[in-house]
């Protein structure tokens, strides 16, 4: 089956995706924009979830940072609720407000690597946030087409994923993503 891309507008931590993805930093710190949101949705508390992630980075990849392409996976905790199984934490890139090929790179390696996991987690509906749209400034129309060609891309190697959701959680946002695919 095809996977399918869809735009949405909604708050990650409670999207019923079977897995959601968080744009964290190397270390998984989880110190503000959607990572702290998920931690506190999930563990209650972010320093719990911190602890947990990190614990599990040792685990899954035997080091204490995630280099773009890596992603680290912990379980749904109390987003289970909502249907959220796993939690993949992948790094996007530092942008600043500028946008370059390099960065695109990074955006691409981070993007696929939490579709990979997904697939082999074998869950057929993953939700992300914006990746490096926020905090990291890197520029909302770029991240939004990067991620629909991406996912163009995975549709050739996917044969369990079926639904793919970039979720936008302000209406501003979710209107200027659309615009950047459809222009
Ligand atoms: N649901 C969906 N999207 C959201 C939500 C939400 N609940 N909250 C924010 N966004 P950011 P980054 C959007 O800054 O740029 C953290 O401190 C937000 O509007 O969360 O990759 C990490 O630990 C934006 O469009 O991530 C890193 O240090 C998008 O999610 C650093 O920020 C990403 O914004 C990563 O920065």
């Amino acid at each position: 089956m095809a996977v399918e891309f869809e735009i949405v507008r909604g708050d990650i931590t409670r999207f019923p995706a079977e897995a959601i993805v968080n744009a964290a930093n190397k270390y998984l710190e989880h110190g503000g924009g959607v990572a702290y949101a998920i931690a506190k949705a999930a563990a209650g508390n972010a320093r719990e979830y911190i602890r947990i992630s990190k614990e599990a980075m040792r685990e899954q990849l035997g080091k204490d940072h995630i280099d773009h392409g890596e992603v680290v996976v912990t379980p749904g905790m109390r987003l289970e609720k909502y249907g959220i199984r796993y939690v993949i934490h992948t790094v996007g890139p530092y942008c600043g407000g500028i946008w370059d090929d390099e960065k695109k790179g990074k955006l691409r390696k981070a993007i696929i690597g939490a579709l990979r996991k997904a697939e082999e987690l074998g869950v057929k509906t993953i939700a992300s946030p914006a990746i490096s749209a926020g905090i990291y400034g890197c520029p909302l129309e770029e991240v939004v087409k990067t991620f629909k060609e991406v996912v163009e891309e995975f549709k050739a190697e996917t044969r369990g994923v079926e639904k793919v959701y970039l979720v936008l959680y302000s209406e501003d946002a979710y209107r200027t993503a659309l615009k950047a695919v459809t222009s």
